[in-house]
């Protein structure tokens, strides 16, 4: 049973990547407006108080996006989204841990620090964290650095890893579709080789998800 959210970023990270195996699992929505992931009955799934959450049959629970996607990787191995033989899956790490700390750490960074509705709450997770501005200001810097990076990187490449589509791609889509959603910031124009990529991603069957 995966928990999930139709409108949170990191859920969408583990449909997307369940789209591109072909994979339907049951789902449950937890509803993060009215606080549902503080309740004593989600604690005991992620006492992180985080979404997505997945709980296999015999009861483990496994939190955070990518273990879960490591996870579904192993059991449902085709296509491979996390990459190939030890160097394949390392660089598939490395770019997808690029594209979460540069990029969508960065548009969390900038949410989560000036939205009105997340007083208190700055950091996920059921500890009061009051908002930094400059910080959503230095987020804002930083996702702006990391599309100019990302940009380059796809002048080299077909997708963000490689030649493959992989989990590097879920999330750096995912970041641009949160920016424009949560901070109202669009990729810019000027940008060719990015727009191409994300033009190119966006229309996989998966983008929907
Ligand atoms: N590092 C976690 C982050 C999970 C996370 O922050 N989820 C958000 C939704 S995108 C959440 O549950 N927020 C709850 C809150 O705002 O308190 C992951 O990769 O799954």
């Amino acid at each position: 049973l995966l928990y999930d959210n139709p409108n949170a970023p990191n859920p969408r990270r583990v449909r997307m990547f369940l789209v591109e195996k072909g994979v339907e699992i049951p789902t449950r929505t937890v509803d993060l407006r009215s606080g549902e992931h503080f309740s004593d009955d989600f604690r005991a799934v992620n006492p992180g108080c985080t979404v997505p959450a997945l709980v296999l049959d015999d009861g483990t629970a496994i939190a955070e996006s990518v273990a879960i996607c490591q996870y579904l990787e192993a059991v449902y191995p085709d296509p491979p989204l996390m990459g190939e033989g030890a160097a394949g899956r390392a660089l598939v790490t490395m770019w997808q841990r690029r594209m979460e700390h540069d990029g969508f750490f960065a548009v969390v960074e900038a949410f989560r620090n000036a939205a009105p509705g997340l007083r208190g709450r700055a950091l996920p997770g059921g500890r009061e964290v009051e908002q930094i501005p400059e910080l959503a200001e230095r987020g804002r810097r930083r996702y702006g650095w990391f599309l100019e990076d990302l940009d380059r990187r796809l002048q080299e490449t077909s997708f963000v890893a490689g030649e493959d589509f992989s989990i590097a791609d879920i999330t750096a889509l995912v970041t641009v579709d949160f920016a424009r959603r949560a901070i109202k910031v669009e990729p810019p124009a000027g940008l060719g080789a990015l727009d191409r990529w994300y033009r190119e991603v966006s229309a996989r069957p998966s983008a929907g998800a």
